[in-house]
């Protein structure tokens, strides 16, 4: 089974594929399929759950194209900010912040100068992940979640986002400093991404 994977993110893309390697289901990316980038898509991911903007992401995309299709939203929710910036996490720090640090820079600085005086014992934050799968008959939306605390400045080289400041107290290392699979066994995405590539192969009865 061929199923397109509604993200223009590498940095996911790295994450997602090797969950589907040993299963029939082939990905193909939205680059492979020459879904060319419109200016409409900025506006899909409008909603404050992840599980909306996902299942608006895989509709919209698997009415553009037609085929099987799965989109994911993701993001940080920072218990000191209420749940901030949760599915707003990509566009967290100002425009102008970003265009001079770079998206995921910009994003670190900001949130640590957002809770630069928040006791260590307040500074939990959790990644969400919601992952979408459309079909012609059937749409479904799985989640999957990870907690951790936010250190004061960063750590680690892999993975992306917020991954250099999402520390993980029982393992006393952030996400950052995981490999590939090391995230995957315990991420937000990975559950999320399992839990889809699951429901997926039981329907199609492999
Ligand atoms: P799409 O093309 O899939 O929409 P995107 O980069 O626009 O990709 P999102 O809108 O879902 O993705 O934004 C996700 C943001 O949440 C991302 O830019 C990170 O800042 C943060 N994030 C999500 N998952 C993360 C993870 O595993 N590690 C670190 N940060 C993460």
């Amino acid at each position: 089974m061929k199923l397109a994977m509604a993200t223009r993110n590498p940095a996911k893309l790295r994450e997602i594929e090797p969950l589907f390697r040993d299963t029939p289901i082939r990905l193909a990316t939205l680059a492979d399929l020459d879904v060319e980038q419109r200016p409409e898509e900025e506006h899909l991911e409008a909603f404050n759950s992840f599980a909306q903007n996902a299942l608006a992401k895989a509709e919209y995309f698997h009415d553009r194209t037609g085929l099987p299709m799965m989109a994911e939203d993701s993001g940080i929710r920072v218990d000191a900010l209420n749940g901030e910036p949760g599915p707003r996490s990509k566009r967290f720090a100002p425009p102008e912040m970003q265009a001079e640090y770079g998206v995921d820079r910009a994003n670190n600085l900001y949130l640590l100068r957002q809770i630069r005086d928040v006791a260590d014992e307040q500074r939990t934050a959790h990644f969400h992940c919601a992952v979408a799968v459309v079909l012609d008959q059937e749409s479904r939306v799985f989640g999957g979640r990870v907690d951790g605390v936010i250190l004061y400045e960063p750590r680690g080289e892999s993975g992306f986002g917020y991954d250099p400041l999402f520390y993980l107290p029982e393992r006393g290392i952030t996400t950052a400093e995981l490999t590939v699979e090391q995230k995957n066994e315990i991420s937000h995405r990975g559950q999320a991404m399992r839990a889809a590539r699951d429901w997926l192969l039981e329907y199609l009865g492999a």
